[in-house]
């Protein structure tokens, strides 16, 4: 039987699977394997017309995009790719899909050190920060600071259920960051000893609002309540341009084994894992209102919440279609 889908080469279908997986996690490093999986797209590709070629990059973004909903870097770099790559012919178009990827990954990387040395700038000598989550943007603050010569002390929350705090805590270890690590329950307990809570961010919307790991509508009511500045380092591939025309952000909600395994489950309730009344809910993300938020560090600058808008209709104009989508 002919089957007349666009070839998606089988490293593209890996790395979707490794994203779904969470083996590849945290919105800048899914945005950066995707860009890469579409170069390979491009790179492997045996189509014979400019169309033909056209149609299997947009094949594999689609693969991509569909692995999570949650973080907008990845359709925002898919899009970057896609929209980018220009010319008449198959080879010219895969040279420039090509470049486009690799300039977009080596863009993330200079906007992560961007935005750290910005985020640096809101820590002191001494200070103590509070992470939630693991996130490569925040960290960069830390890592700025520490090599600009400041202490900095990290009160690291583990972050249930994957417990990402522990790659946070492992990586500030090796910078000689002395870490404190805690249960999320913990952390009203540990504000007074906080100047800052850092976090990251999975997508921001137009009002503000930032979409993060579950838990941090939560830390940012206590921090409020504590007196604690709410820091949100996120590069603006986070921004998510279709919530400037009234969209909202889709919260991914994940397998209910990553909060409690069939067999703990069967222990628990002694039966029918089909029929046993238990409901395991397991949103990954939630929404954080700008009046929890102090500031937004992004490569280029801080932001009020509020005022982020501003900078996604200077980046983003009003261009939100998806580009596979044709
Ligand atoms: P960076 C992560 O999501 C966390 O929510 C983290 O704050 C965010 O991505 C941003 O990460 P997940 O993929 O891009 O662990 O700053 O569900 O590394």
């Amino acid at each position: 039987m002919s089957d007349h889908r666009p070839a998606v080469a089988p490293v593209v279908e890996e790395t979707a699977e490794q994203i779904a997986s969470m083996e590849i996690r945290g919105a800048a490093a899914i945005a950066d394997a995707a860009a890469a999986a579409l170069a390979a797209q491009a790179e492997r590709s045996e189509a014979t017309t400019p169309e033909a070629f056209r149609g299997e990059l947009r094949a594999a973004a689609k693969a991509l995009y569909e692995t999570r909903p949650t973080a907008v870097s990845l359709p925002n770099a898919l899009r970057y790719v896609l929209v980018g790559a220009e010319g008449e012919t198959v080879s010219e178009l895969r040279a420039s899909t090509v470049a486009r990827a690799e300039r977009f990954r080596a863009d993330l990387e200079d906007a992560q050190e961007t935005l750290g040395r910005v985020g640096a700038n809101r820590l002191r000598d001494g200070d103590v920060v509070m992470t939630h989550c693991h996130s490569t943007d925040a960290l960069a603050c830390v890592k700025a600071a520490v090599e600009e010569g400041k202490r900095i002390e990290a009160i690291v929350k583990e972050t249930r259920p994957r417990n990402q705090g522990h790659i946070a805590a492992r990586e500030l270890r090796e910078w000689d960051v002395p870490v404190t690590l805690i249960v999320d329950n913990a952390a009203h307990r540990y504000l007074d000893e906080v100047d800052h809570v850092l976090v990251g961010a999975d997508s921001i919307a137009a009002d503000g609002s930032v979409v993060n790991k579950i838990g941090t509508s939560g830390l940012a009511v206590s921090a409020r309540e504590r007196g604690v500045p709410i820091v949100v380092a996120a590069q603006t591939i986070k921004l998510h341009p279709d919530t400037m025309t009234g969209h909202t952000v889709e919260i991914e909600t994940r397998d209910e084994a990553e909060v409690l395994s069939p067999a703990d489950r069967r222990e628990l309730t002694g039966g029918d894992l089909d029929d046993d009344g238990l409901t395991v809910e397991n949103p990954a993300f939630d929404v954080t209102p700008p009046r929890h938020v102090d500031a937004i560090v992004t490569e280029h600058g801080q932001f009020p919440p509020e005022s982020i808008v501003t900078l996604m209709r200077e980046l983003f104009g009003e261009t939100t279609r998806e580009p596979w989508d044709r």
